[in-house]
């Protein structure tokens, strides 16, 4: 059974990354949401103390309070528009898309999309990379020239939590 952290993590990333109209809250254009609002909101049992727990245990570090702790942001992973405030930069040479073996045709036929998200999300480590392709399935593993794309105007963008984000 999923304990109360990964249910709240789930919870969270639901309605900050996708639907926060769905208990009825709202982002700014940042995605920072109300922790208050967010409490009394929520269609689940929630507290301060709890969400506080969640985002310094998380383990992708997946989300961020502001500074005087009023307010929490997803750090990358939205399907809602939302301005990050990331600067682009300069990536690594190479990074790494984790993906399903079966969307492998489509991907080579297409170029990677970032589907529902806002980005594509790749990894400067392959082993991250892996698990997140065994996510979907059968992993396989895309070497990505980020450099030398990025020399070719693509943007990079480093979300804080690590994960590379590109268009
Ligand atoms: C695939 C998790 C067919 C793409 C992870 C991926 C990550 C295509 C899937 C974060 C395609 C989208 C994001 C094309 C891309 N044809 N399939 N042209 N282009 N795809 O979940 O990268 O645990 O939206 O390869 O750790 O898997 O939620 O993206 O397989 O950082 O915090 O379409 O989510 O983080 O799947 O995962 P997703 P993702 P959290």
């Amino acid at each position: 059974m999923e304990n109360s952290h990964t249910k709240t993590s789930k919870f969270l990333s639901y309605v900050l990354r996708h639907k926060p109209e769905a208990i009825g809250l709202e982002l700014d254009a940042e995605g920072w949401a109300s922790v208050e609002e967010l409490i009394d909101r929520a269609d689940m049992s929630l507290s301060r103390a709890l969400i506080e727990d969640v985002v310094a245990t998380s383990d992708k570090k997946r989300f961020a309070l502001s500074g005087d702790g009023l307010f929490i942001r997803a750090n990358q992973g939205h399907s809602i528009e939302v301005d990050l405030g990331l600067e682009a930069i300069e990536p690594p040479q190479k990074l790494y898309h984790g993906t399903a073996t079966r969307f492998l045709g489509s991907i080579l036929r297409q170029g990677l999309q970032p589907q529902n998200r806002q980005y594509v999300h790749l990894s400067g480590d392959e082993e991250i990379a892996t698990l997140v392709g065994k996510r979907h399935g059968n992993p396989a593993i895309l070497v990505i020239p980020a450099r030398q794309m990025h020399f070719d105007g693509h943007r990079f963008f480093q979300a804080k939590n690590g994960v590379w984000l590109v268009a």
